[in-house]
């Protein structure tokens, strides 16, 4: 039995589970990488199988060096079931369950809560491998190549973290959604992914930059909810994944950053001093500042409506019941059970919008989106840095929630991004301001051409300021076979 922290390679599916004492769930497991692995050669990076590719395996859990880079074929990646060390004698930290020892197994009364909880997220990881299968063929470079497929294996590797949960805790249901899991496809008419965000195509790079930006800051927000789980298992998982989901939305936000900055500098050298001059800036093989802003409301106000209906008894129930907490909950300085309090709740009210007191308990999926919005505008706040080291006068900014929602109390109404409501003819007629148009989207393609020199990028993008794993920067991350 490892230590908990060491990653066991001896078993086919590497692990710090135990797992080679624990022949049932290997066995399931076992019985199920094969369907897994024809998943990924069906739906995962297309083209690429062959390729070695420059990645990082996780080879232990323990904070800091856990990861080791090497040369893989992604086909042969270690995906692992890998969990954060065990906290000895951790206690429960909100809901009902306050203070009493954390869950080794499933307490009957909330399995299929859990389940729930376990599929949805499950259900998400494999969708964004298929979402961006295609995109390998459109690299900008070797650097960026390399970095879609690091996310793709760590996202894959995600979906066995569930596959492990639901196999090992949740008996016959729990084989038949990890079975599930590999059946649903993005996109799908007939089997679609259980989420919006996630049946929404990634056509280009700038759409897998918001993406990985936008919407895996949403996955980085559940997965803080659900670390703090009273079902320790779930709590363990989810912290370790935690520490690879950082990695893509550094992708994400320096992948917007430096077309940023490429578009910033093209306009410069040509002296083009209006961002609206379209035409013009477009002309020099760059994506002008307000389509990029175009794309960043589209990919927000899709990753808003992951969060679910402001105001949830789900939410609340799963709370209560100590399965899923609040964004860092254990920094929160209240009784943590919330039995009492209010949290306000933007409501749409005679053609604008009001804050209303609502019970803190169903309140919460819009308190973990307010968490979102803030987190996520810091990094606005960075690209317009970007932009005014330029001294190009354009500013970004995040659309206001009500904007282009398909979830919650928003979703009846329209709105332009300013938040004002309007008439849903108006907003048709307007669409192509607010949101990519087919116009915007057919330019952004024409700039998609892969780059496979190393240390070359296409002009539509600036180079990364250092490489991965230190590496110069004509490094060949990925060698194509
Ligand atoms: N699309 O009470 P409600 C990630 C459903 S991303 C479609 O409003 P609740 C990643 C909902 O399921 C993070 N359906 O919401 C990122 C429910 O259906 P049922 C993924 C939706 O339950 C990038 C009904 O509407 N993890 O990791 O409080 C790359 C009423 O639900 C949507 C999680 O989300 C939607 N957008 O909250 C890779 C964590 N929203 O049950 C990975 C687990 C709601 O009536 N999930 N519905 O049939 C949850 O905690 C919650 O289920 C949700 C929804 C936050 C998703």
């Amino acid at each position: 039995m490892p230590d908990g922290n060491a990653v066991d390679y001896a078993t086919s599916i590497p692990n710090n589970v135990g797992l080679s004492d624990d022949r049932r769930v290997l066995k399931a497991l076992e019985k199920w990488h094969p369907g897994y692995l024809n998943w990924w050669n069906e739906m995962g990076p297309e083209g690429f199988q062959e390729s070695l590719v420059y990645l990082r395996t996780a080879v232990g859990v323990e904070p800091g060096g856990w990861a080791k880079f090497d040369y893989v074929r992604m086909p042969e990646y270690r995906w692992g079931v890998l969990l954060a060390p065990q906290e000895k004698g951790r206690l429960i930290g909100f809901g009902r369950h306050k203070g009493e020892p954390a869950w080794h197994e499933v307490p009957g009364e909330y399995r299929s809560m859990l389940q729930r909880l376990c599929v949805i997220q499950g259900d998400t990881e494999p969708a964004s491998v298929e979402q961006q299968r295609h995109l390998g063929a459109t690299a900008p470079s070797l650097y960026d190549m390399r970095n879609l497929f690091q996310v793709n294996v760590e996202e894959a590797r995600h979906l066995w973290a569930m596959v492990y949960l639901l196999q090992k805790y949740f008996g016959r249901e729990g084989r038949a959604e990890a079975d599930g899991l590999l059946e649903r496809r993005s996109g799908d008419e007939d089997k679609p992914r259980m989420l919006g965000a996630f049946n929404e195509a990634t056509p280009d790079w700038l759409s897998f930059f918001m993406f990985t930006y936008f919407t895996d800051r949403d996955g980085k927000m559940q997965l803080e909810s659900l670390a703090q789980s009273g079902f320790d298992p779930l709590a363990r998982t989810t912290r370790f994944m935690l520490t690879e989901e950082a990695h893509h939305m550094f992708v994400g936000e320096t992948g917007v950053s430096r077309v940023i900055a490429r578009t910033c500098e093209a306009m410069r050298c040509a002296g083009i001093e209006d961002p609206y001059e379209i035409n013009r800036i477009r002309a020099l093989g760059v994506i002008d500042l307000p389509t990029i802003q175009k794309k960043a409301n589209l990919h927000y106000s899709l990753s808003l409506d992951l969060f679910g209906s402001e105001i949830s008894t789900n939410a609340a129930n799963a709370y209560s019941n100590s399965l899923k907490g609040r964004y860092r909950e254990d920094k929160i300085d209240d009784d943590h059970e919330l039995l009492n309090d209010t949290y306000p709740v933007l409501r749409p009210t005679n053609g604008s919008v009001e804050l209303i007191d609502e019970p803190a308990l169903t309140a919460l999926n819009m308190r973990l989106r307010d968490d979102y919005s803030r987190e996520t505008d810091s990094g606005v706040r960075r690209w317009n840095r970007q932009v005014s080291k330029s001294d190009i006068n354009f500013t970004f900014s995040l659309p206001a929630v009500s904007f282009n929602r398909s979830i919650g109390v928003f979703s009846g109404i329209s709105a332009g991004p300013d938040g004002k409501s309007i008439s849903s003819e108006e907003f048709v007629d307007r669409k192509d301001e607010w949101l990519p148009s087919l116009d915007d989207g057919a330019y952004i393609s024409s700039l998609m051409q892969q780059i496979i020199e190393p240390g070359c990028f296409a002009r539509w993008i600036a180079p990364p300021r250092v490489g991965i794993d230190n590496k110069t920067g004509d490094f060949e991350y990925v060698k194509l076979q």
